[in-house]
């Protein structure tokens, strides 16, 4: 035997439930290595030889605490006591799963047994736990979340921001990783280079400990003391559990590259046979009660198998999936009331914000700089002081981290808006936007009730990195609505729908309209419904389709020209307002469309292809697309006045109407 079970002294049932925590999972690989064989399940990610990670941590957390797997974690959705069909189902696509077919393997979360499940980048994981965390301590919930990562996943920056943001923040999170050797064929040596990763919390400023993650008995109960104690005392834990993959990183791939004196080594430290041994020798399990446990199981997997399989393949249409890619929303349109303030966009957009922090005591804003230095474009100005820093919390520089939170708090239940220093900068977290934000709601119905602010645009002579209008990125993922306001009172009753949806909006904000655009805007709370199209101008000659800085740019064009033009300000660019579009062009039948960021795969092209495609009979011209080259947006004004296409515009304009 290889392990010491008598520290600390555990009583014979807990003993027992131990062994057939990790046994239960052990059996159904088993199973599953069989089905595999003949062709009956698709993938396998096998947790063989690492089951007392996963049932020890899951047997020592309380139920009504979340934890996130990883692919090798069937012990945790095991020991939360999912039904076996329905793990079976999940793994065979069908309805009784979690995923309604449209994810596998364990790709999945359950609010009902408090799961939430990976995206196949498993970095993002770590982050999402943050977020959970974040909303105990908010809500003072003594409560603690546990997330695990393969040794090989902490090598990615999601790792690493999420210790970090875990420790300035005390966040109440259970770190563990499972250093099993190998991440696919990578062995640890080609993975990082330092000893233990466990050595890796003294950097982040984080309790961390190594524990053998083959002994059950230590995993369990080092765990159920650490937890006990971070409920307490709020703060991150890392765990490095030393372990072994005994299997190929999946069944088909094998394990060829590693060497043969590793795997016997390891499958010495067996952590079910070692126990199964201890248990017998101490005269805690008899023969019989193994025999019996056994065939309780394998009675329990067989019959749970048959019901998998004799559930009907899914049955679906395409008009069922595609409701399911947002979740439904009722927006109640609150309408302006009469009295105004005549004030410019970036105020606009921080009443919004502020008005919206009234209506829901629990939204959070997190971002750069935002507490009390206001933000570098001064929106939540004055926020921190009447809200508080828990609320309106100053971040630091990890993009992907704290849009993954933002996702934990929406698993919470919890709203929040993550300010972007700028829309750039969106790109250091572009993962969680367009995996995880984006597709959770149709995977497993999880919504990221998620507003991340944008501040975007060129004009102000902001170089190639603080200049782009980015947008068209995540107008093409479907999940994600995109809105972009041109007018401060469109910018604040947007900003507040955004926030009431339960889906993740991307709000862009165009920087160089912030303090130059006044109107006069209703001071109270109002929501303007989002995907609806507004006509700033109305004519006969011609229809222009444009949005953010386009609309201004077209304003100035019309008057110059003394053109009388439908001007549509799109508002919303995901959903789309067609009909708006299609009505106007089929009344001018002639249509330009302007968009301020470079024109190939923008949304212009999009719009262009729509209109041949529905209003074909009724265009007296080509549609004609305007926008940027297909460059980085240069610094020097006079540079960037060449790049912008607003003079392009109205001579594209010019043109039209002559055609
Ligand atoms: C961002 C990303 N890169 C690569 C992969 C492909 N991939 C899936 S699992 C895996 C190895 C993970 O190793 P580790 O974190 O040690 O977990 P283990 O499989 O050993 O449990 C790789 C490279 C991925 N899923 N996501
Ligand atoms: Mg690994």
């Amino acid at each position: 035997m290889n392990f010491d079970y008598s520290k600390p002294k555990l009583d014979a049932s807990q003993l027992i439930d131990l062994y057939k925590a990790m046994l239960k999972s052990r059996m159904i690989e088993e199973k599953m290595l069989i089905l595999l064989r003949q062709g009956k399940i698709s993938k396998w990610f096998s947790g063989i030889g690492q089951e007392a990670i996963s049932s020890g941590i899951t047997l020592a957390m309380r139920e009504d605490e979340y934890i996130l797997p990883m692919h090798r974690n069937l012990s945790v959705f095991t020991n939360r006591k999912i039904p076996l069909y329905r793990l079976f189902s999940q793994w065979q696509g069908k309805m009784n799963g979690f995923t309604k077919g449209r994810d596998r393997s364990f790709h999945f979360g359950t609010q009902e047994f408090k799961i939430v499940g990976m995206i196949s980048h498993l970095g993002p994981q770590l982050g999402v736990a943050n977020g959970i965390a974040l909303a105990h301590k908010l809500k003072n919930e003594e409560k603690v979340t546990a997330v695990f990562s393969g040794e090989g996943a902490t090598s990615e920056g999601d790792f690493h921001e999420a210790l970090n943001v875990a420790s300035v923040w005390s966040l109440p999170v259970l770190f563990c990783i499972e250093n099993n050797g190998y991440g696919l064929s990578t062995p640890v040596s080609e993975q990082f280079n330092c000893e233990h990763i466990a050595d890796k919390g003294k950097g982040y400023g984080m309790e961390s400990h190594i524990i053998e993650g083959n002994n059950i008995v230590e995993v369990y109960s080092r765990v159920a003391e650490i937890t006990k104690s971070i409920r307490k005392d709020p703060r991150p834990v890392l765990l490095e559990f030393k372990t072994f993959r005994m299997r190929g990183h999946e069944e088909a791939s094998g394990t060829k590259y590693v060497p043969k004196e590793l795997l016997n080594e390891w499958s010495r430290k067996d952590p079910i046979l070692n126990f199964q041994e201890f248990l017998r020798n101490e005269s805690i399990l008899s023969e019989k009660e193994e025999v019996a446990i056994k065939t309780e199981f394998a009675h329990e997997i067989n019959d749970n198998l048959d019901i998998a399989f004799q559930e009907k393949e899914v049955n679906s249409s395409l008009e069922k999936e595609l409701s399911d890619v947002y979740k439904n929303f009722d927006n109640q349109i609150i309408d302006p009331s009469k009295k105004v303030s005549k004030i410019r966009l970036v105020d606009a957009i921080s009443q919004g914000l502020y008005q919206s922090m009234e209506r829901h005591p629990e939204l959070v804003i997190m971002g750069q700089d935002i507490a009390s230095y206001g933000g570098v474009f001064k929106i939540t100005e004055g926020f921190a002081k009447k809200f508080g820093p828990e609320r309106v919390r100053n971040t630091p520089i990890c993009e992907s981290s704290i849009i993954e939170a933002a996702f934990g708090l929406s698993v919470s239940g919890v709203k929040s808006v993550v300010e972007l220093q700028f829309g750039d900068f969106v790109t250091s977290g572009f993962n969680p936007v367009v995996n995880l934000l984006a597709k959770s709601f149709y995977r497993w119905g999880q919504n990221a009730d998620v507003v991340l602010r944008m501040p975007c645009g060129a004009g102000v002579g902001a170089g190639p990195f603080h200049s782009q209008t980015n947008e068209a990125w995540f107008t093409k993922t479907p999940g994600l609505k995109v809105v972009y306001p041109a007018f401060p009172a469109d910018a604040k009753g947007l900003l507040a729908s955004a926030i009431e949806d339960p889906n993740p909006v991307l709000f862009f904000e165009h920087k160089q309209l912030y303090r130059s655009v006044y109107q006069e805007v209703s001071d109270d709370f109002y929501t303007i419904p989002i995907g609806k199209a507004s006509l700033v101008q109305e004519g006969e000659e011609i229809s222009i389709i444009t949005y953010g800085a386009g609309v201004h740019w077209a304003i100035d064009s019309l008057e110059k020209l003394k053109l009388k033009a439908d001007l549509i300000d799109l508002r919303s660019l995901q959903p789309l307002d067609t009909e708006a579009i299609y009505n106007s062009v089929k009344k001018t039948g002639k249509v330009i469309i302007l968009q301020e960021d470079s024109l190939f795969g923008g949304i212009a092209s999009d719009i262009s292809a729509l209109i041949s495609e529905h209003c074909f009979e009724f265009l007296d011209a080509p549609v004609v697309r305007i926008g940027s080259p297909e460059m980085p947006i240069p610094f020097a004004k006079n540079l960037e006045e060449i790049y912008l296409p607003n003079k392009r515009f109205e001579l594209a304009l010019m043109d039209l109407i002559n055609y």
